[in-house]
């Protein structure tokens, strides 16, 4: 693996080192380093070679529930066999290096929770949890039947993993603990995020215009990348633990 050689900049190591609450969002690319496809990069994300559309919306499931479980089903497996990233590990260490640590996700993929943080904000879902699409109950066992998706064991509707397609609603709850985190930290990170899906990414901004120091994490520029206070261009299991390194000396991440 080739390392970058990253420059810390002294004004970003002294916000953090002194900050009294930092918030996190992270998106696909922080998981790419555990070789779990990001959706829109050109070559390797999700959606270069499918649809969000024909995968990722209700209508999707209701036009084709098969074919719609059957590619969670594949990711699932997918992210079962994946393992946390020096990324995640430094995300699950930050908790312990400032006051307050608020770390909000995009990724349904529980990484960060494999690496050790604890209280993440999903705002999408969880690929792991299958709900009810009727009332969207929890159902945590079904009886395995030809039926593909399974059905409810309490109102035989269809089963679908819970996380938030387009046109849906995020996690009340959630989407406001994010909202209050990014009025309420000093430093916002944001990492491994096209930043293009609403209302996610708007949380920079919301940082931003309520005075916190917004740095942005990716090799690739982004629609964020003119507005953030500082760009730290690179892989996120890189320039992350650089950063904790660069802050508090912090040594026991490695790449
Ligand atoms: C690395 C790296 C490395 C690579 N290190 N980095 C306002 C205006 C316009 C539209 C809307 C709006 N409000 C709502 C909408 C509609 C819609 C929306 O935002 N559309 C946009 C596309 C325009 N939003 C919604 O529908 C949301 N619901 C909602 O708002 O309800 C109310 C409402 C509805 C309708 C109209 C108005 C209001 C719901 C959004 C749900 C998103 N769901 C998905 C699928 C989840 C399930 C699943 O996993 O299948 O969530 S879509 C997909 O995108 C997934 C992700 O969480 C999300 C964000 O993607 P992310 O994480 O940024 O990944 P990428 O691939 O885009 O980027 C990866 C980045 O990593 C890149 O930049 C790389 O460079 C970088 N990278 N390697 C660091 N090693």
């Amino acid at each position: 693996m080739h390392t970058i050689s990253l420059a810390i900049p002294l004004g970003l190591i002294h916000a953090l080192r002194t900050a009294q609450h930092v918030a996190v969002l992270t998106g696909a690319g922080v998981s790419a380093e555990s070789g779990v496809p990001t959706f829109r990069e050109a070559q390797t994300g999700l959606w270069s070679q499918y649809n969000p559309e024909d995968l990722a919306t209700p209508e999707a499931f209701r036009r084709q529930p098969a074919v719609v479980w059957q590619w969670y089903d594949w990711r699932r497996r997918l992210v079962a066999a994946a393992e946390p990233n020096a990324a995640h590990r430094a995300l699950a260490a930050l908790e312990m290096l400032v006051p307050r640590l608020t770390l909000i996700t995009q990724n349904v993929d529980g990484l960060h929770q494999r690496a050790g943080s604890t209280d993440v904000i999903e705002l999408h879902g969880n690929l792991q949890r299958v709900v009810c699409s009727r009332d969207h109950q929890v159902v945590t066992s079904w009886a395995e039947t030809e039926d593909v998706p399974p059905r409810c064991p309490q109102c035989q509707a269809l089963l679908r993993p819970d996380v938030v397609w387009f046109g849906e609603s995020l996690p009340q709850r959630a989407l406001q603990a994010a909202l209050d985190a990014a009025r309420d930290c000093d430093v916002f990170l944001s990492v491994g995020t096209s930043a293009v899906v609403q209302p996610a990414a708007s949380l920079p901004y919301e940082a931003l215009e309520h005075g916190a120091i917004t740095v942005e994490v990716n090799p690739s520029a982004t629609a964020l990348t003119e507005h953030a206070t500082y760009v730290l261009p690179g892989p996120a299991g890189q320039v992350l633990p650089a950063l904790l390194h660069a802050a508090w000396h912090e040594p026991g991440i490695a790449p």
